[in-house]
């Protein structure tokens, strides 16, 4: 059974817990505090941080390659589009998440400027979206889930408006009538 090393709060465990849930993958769940760090932690990633997984003794740290490798040792149902070149740009878009989480975590430390960039990064998001559903193309993919968990957190924690960003809005309810993606805002009502 997959043991997921995991804290409610951290949008990076979202990824993960996204990803397993579309994929109906049987785990276990180890809460860590993360104000309170256990330091076996440690031995499972040295970097200290969740989200990381384990299966039979064998242990992987990173989001985004958790859930590349979730989807090669579960390939159904795809997160990933069928061709090549879409493929190539739903990693692209997990590769430059940074691109909205950088302002994110700035605008949540108050940094000057930050609420600009954050905005100028959900207009470039509007903008892709108002060409095709998903980030990706025609299909929702891993491009979809390692955004979301942020643009959640702006809208409900940062108290962000995304009216203004239309295609983003629809987007965001689009995904929120997936289990998977609800089962996420409704834990991020409890943060
Ligand atoms: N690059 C890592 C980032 C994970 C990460 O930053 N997790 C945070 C919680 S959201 C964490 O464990 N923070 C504890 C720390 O930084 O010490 C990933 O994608 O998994």
């Amino acid at each position: 059974m997959l043991t997921l090393y995991d804290a409610p709060r951290c949008p990076y465990c979202a990824r993960v817990r996204i990803v397993l849930a579309e994929k109906g993958v049987e785990l276990e769940v180890v809460e860590i505090d993360l104000s309170d760090r256990p330091a076996w932690i440690y031995e499972k990633n040295s970097t200290g941080r969740v989200p990381v997984i384990e299966e039979d003794g064998w242990v992987l740290p990173e989001s985004a390659v958790i859930m590349e490798y979730l989807e090669e040792r579960h390939p159904d149902p795809p997160l990933l589009p069928a061709d090549p070149a879409d493929r190539a740009l739903a990693r692209l878009l997990v590769f430059r998440g940074d691109e909205v989480t950088d302002p994110y975590y700035a605008f949540r430390r108050k940094e000057d400027g930050a609420r600009e960039r954050l905005d100028a990064q959900l207009a470039r998001l509007d903008a892709v979206l108002h060409g095709r559903p998903y980030l990706a193309g025609s299909e929702y993919s891993l491009a979809d889930i390692g955004i979301v968990p942020w643009i959640l957190r702006t809208r409900d924690m940062l108290g962000v408006e995304l009216d203004p960003f239309p295609a983003l809005t629809a987007w965001l309810e689009r995904l929120l009538e997936r289990p998977a993606v609800a089962a996420e805002a409704d834990i991020v009502a409890t943060l």
